[in-house]
């Protein structure tokens, strides 16, 4: 159960980490094999599990085969207690600060208490922040809730913040998978200079010059989903 240390390591030594999301809606677990060979010839140091609407019983058998092909750490972050699958190696424990949907604030944690007590994962408490990516994505929707304007950096920052002074142990700044446009990188460079804690970035990312001016601009990790989903040679472009 190192996976947070090693994050906190990484942040210390300025090395950056790159999440590969895998979206086991869209993943069949024939294809997984291929996907992984991608994934190891890729800089990926992570990967992430999570979609809107599976069932943990896909989910197990998706991870129990990525583990047969790749070795990296491999985080879950459900949006529903009925996502959570012990064949991970952690989970982001996710608030959705953003919103103001109890569920996704506090009731679907207290849902998992027996699930978690009685798995291994590390659990990794992870401030959730949606920002509006221009358009409505798979979050938005799931959770009903309204992300916070791209532009209203101030109120980002102070609701990372407030996530911080609460204790989470990650912020995540997400525009929402298949976004138009990723969190602005003004927003990126502020929040993450304010926080003292690791930031996430994801959603919207398209190419590999971004994923660079976004790690500049102070994210610690950068999630790949869609991209990567289109084209499993997106990172020797
Ligand atoms: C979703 O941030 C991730 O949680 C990835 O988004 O699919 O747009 O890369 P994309």
């Amino acid at each position: 159960k190192n996976i947070y240390q090693n994050i906190l390591v990484a942040k210390q030594v300025n090395e950056k980490l790159l999440a590969i999301l895998i979206d086991p809606d869209k993943t069949k677990v024939e294809e997984i094999e291929n996907i992984s060979q991608k994934i190891n010839q890729s800089p990926a140091t992570h990967i992430f599990i999570g979609g809107s609407i599976v069932e943990q019983i896909c989910i197990d058998s998706l991870i129990i085969e990525i583990k047969k092909h790749c070795h990296l750490p491999i985080l879950i972050f459900p949006g529903h207690p009925s996502q959570i699958s012990n064949e991970a190696d952690g989970i982001l424990f996710l608030s959705l600060l953003s919103g103001r949907n109890p569920d996704y604030l506090i009731e679907h944690h207290i849902n998992s208490v027996d699930i978690l007590t009685n798995s291994t994962l590390e659990i990794i408490s992870t401030g959730y922040i949606l920002i509006d990516g221009g358009n409505e994505t798979a979050v938005q929707r799931v959770s009903q809730t309204l992300p916070i304007e791209n532009t209203n950096i101030e109120l980002a920052y102070k609701t990372a913040k407030a996530g911080e002074y609460l204790g989470k142990k990650l912020i995540y700044l997400e525009a929402g998978s298949g976004a138009n446009h990723h969190v602005s990188l003004e927003m990126v460079a502020f929040v993450s200079k304010n926080i003292s804690i690791p930031l996430i970035v994801g959603g919207g990312i398209r190419n590999l010059s971004k994923i660079e001016e976004i790690f500049k601009a102070g994210a610690d990790i950068v999630v790949i989903g869609t991209a990567f989903e289109n084209d499993s040679n997106f990172f020797n472009n």
